[in-house]
């Protein structure tokens, strides 16, 4: 019974030790010091919840960051400083499972477009689930979904040469 019970919260201290290292966001705007975000940390920056139809069609509120907000945070400078050598940079989107797509800060800076871009921590009002994992990013307005990264784990913005 003790040895039983020992592996149960031997098992339960494992599940939580890797839930919360999965919730871990790293964001790295160049030669920025990286941020790490966990869903707690993001949990307290303003959320906006958008209206977006999901992959099957169905409608669905989704609550969250908007991106923008977050690389500001790690560094990026949008705005007036959204200008010549910076309009090389790119936003590399990296999910737990490998899946990565590329972003342009023009795209989500509220001085450029009002179309949101947001990272997701939660849909209709409950947090997402495993396999959407801590954070999505939620594009209500692209018509296709290969954008909404599931699983984020890295956010890294990089310059072309
Ligand atoms: N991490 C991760 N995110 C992903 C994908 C993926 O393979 N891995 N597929 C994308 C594609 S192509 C689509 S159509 C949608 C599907 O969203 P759904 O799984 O919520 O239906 O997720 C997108 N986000
Ligand atoms: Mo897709």
């Amino acid at each position: 019974m003790t040895a039983y019970l020992r592996g149960f919260l031997g098992c339960l201290v494992l599940a939580l030790a890797i839930t919360s290292h999965a919730s871990e966001l790293i964001v790295k705007v160049g030669e920025e010091k990286p941020l790490k975000l966990t869903a707690e940390d993001l949990e307290l920056l303003p959320h906006q919840t958008v209206k977006a139809k999901d992959h099957g069609g169905l409608e669905a509120e989704w609550t969250g960051v908007p991106l923008y907000q977050v690389l500001q945070q790690a560094g990026l400078r949008l705005g007036d400083s959204l200008r010549g050598s910076a309009l090389a940079q790119y936003v590399l989107v990296t999910a737990a499972d490998g899946y990565r797509t590329v972003f342009a800060p023009p795209e989500f800076d509220p001085r450029c477009t009002d179309d949101p871009v947001i990272l997701a921590d939660a849909v209709n009002g409950q947090s997402l689930d495993t396999a959407q994992g801590s954070f999505r990013i939620v594009l209500p307005k692209e018509r296709r979904h290969f954008r909404w990264v599931r699983q984020v784990v890295k956010i890294d913005v990089l310059s072309a040469r």
